[in-house]
């Protein structure tokens, strides 16, 4: 029997679908090193919404009309397409919303403030982005719940053995968890924090913000309840995510916001709720968003997910190894094998600011600062970091460009 070899990603071919990588920056080709941000977008996504707005636009879920009709199609298609992306039992369980944080709000509110009260526990992790914490930490105090932080240990992951502290707590009520740190990368046992909220009677909720561009997500391997996600990490556009809920627990649940599209029936003295998944959908949502996310989606399935994990970890070792070996650097976070595409580092005590600065007068684009992460630098006792994050058409000579900046750096500013 042949020996199939695993698909190889072919960063160089990829880049061109990406218009913007034709722009240079400082008379420099641009080194776009901050995916973790926001990816670039290639044309077929590009082509897909220019394409529904010349042929098939208009509002969804209204007409009868011929082109209200296919503009339909084309939101629902999109909706099946994130839905099997993700593996979510049934495309009800998908709701679209504006984004990761949206998502997480949605369920923070819409969950958070009809079922947690005094006694009750609230549990993150000081690896949450903002949009995982704050969310909670707000609902927590306005329920009267107690709020917890899972800490993490000098190598960027999470310290399990805390668990028996926090539970004794009170009643733990929900458990919330980046899957991968957009910060250190550290990918997080979210499977297993998941078993545990279960055992505790306790919902789980993942921000899959980071993971979802990056490496296959299965909802149901996870065992979670809920999962959000951001389309404009996943080379999609901004302005619309998607949220995956159990049904059950979306069905119980009370709307997030209110008006159009989300009712059954309205009277004068009361109004019934439609039925998922637009119960959570109020409003027009992102009609062209939502086709542009579908065709994001398409693309990277055609790329591959496992290929485009196996690209990044290549460029990831890569980086470490460089970086670590530059004097006055250091690099946070977990070792290669537990890690996504993503280098947080500081040189020297020179201001991660500073140090962004001189990098894109290379035409390297890396973010600098907290990475609306407060808690988790302050646990590793800065203000803020140098990031570097890759993505699918992140290519070594730019590693090495990145590496020569920061040399530059230390002649400049050291
Ligand atoms: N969760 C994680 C883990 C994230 O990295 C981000 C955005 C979000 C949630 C929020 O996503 P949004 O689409 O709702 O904004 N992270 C970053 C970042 O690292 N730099 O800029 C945004």
């Amino acid at each position: 029997m042949a020996v199939e070899a695993r698909p190889k990603l072919d960063a160089h071919r990829l880049r061109a679908d990406f218009p913007i990588f034709e722009r240079e920056v400082n008379g420099k080709p641009l080194a776009y090193l901050d995916s973790a941000a926001s990816s670039q977008k290639p044309r077929q996504v590009l082509d897909a919404m220019r394409t529904f707005y010349e042929t098939s636009y208009a509002n969804v879920h209204r007409g009868v009309y011929r082109l209200a009709e296919d503009a339909t199609a084309g939101y629902e298609g999109a909706r099946a397409k994130v839905a099997a992306f993700v593996n979510a039992p049934s495309e009800r369980e998908v709701i679209f919303t504006r984004s990761a944080t949206e998502g997480i709000n949605l369920v923070a509110y819409a969950w958070g403030l009809d079922n947690l009260g005094p006694g009750d526990v609230v549990v993150v992790t000081e690896l949450e982005h903002h949009s995982n914490f704050v969310p909670w930490q707000y609902v927590a105090k306005r329920t009267g719940a107690e709020f917890r932080a899972i800490p993490f240990d000098d190598a960027g992951e999470l310290v399990l053995d805390a668990l028996d502290e926090i539970a004794s707590a009170g009643n733990v009520k929900v458990v919330a968890n980046n899957l991968i740190s957009n910060s250190l990368g550290t990918v997080n046992p979210s499977e297993r924090l998941a078993a545990w909220a279960h055992e505790q009677g306790a919902i789980m909720v993942v921000d899959a913000a980071q993971a979802a561009p990056h490496r296959a997500l299965d909802v149901q391997a996870l065992g979670a309840d809920f999962v959000a996600i951001s389309s404009h990490k996943m080379c999609g556009p901004s302005g619309v995510g998607a949220l995956w809920g159990r049904r059950e627990l979306l069905e119980a649940m009370s709307p997030f916001n209110l008006g159009g599209e989300m009712i059954r029936s309205v009277k004068l003295d009361r109004t019934s709720w439609n039925e998922l998944p637009y119960k959570f959908e109020a409003g027009t949502p992102a009609i062209a968003e939502a086709v542009g996310f579908g065709a994001a989606v398409d693309y990277l399935t055609d790329v591959g997910l496992d290929a485009i994990e196996q690209h990044e970890h290549e460029l990831l070792a890569y980086a470490l190894e460089q970086l670590g070996g530059i004097e006055g650097v250091i690099c946070y976070g977990p070792p290669p094998e537990r890690r996504a595409g993503i280098v947080s580092f500081n040189v020297g005590a020179i201001h991660p600011h500073d140090v962004a600065q001189v990098l894109d007068w290379e035409g390297i684009a890396i973010r600098a600062g907290h990475h609306c992460t407060q808690p988790l630098m302050t646990r590793l006792g800065v203000a803020a970091t140098s990031r570097a994050s890759f993505y699918l058409y992140t290519l070594p000579d730019e590693i090495d460009r990145l590496v020569a900046g920061v040399e530059r750096v230390k002649k400049v500013l050291g």
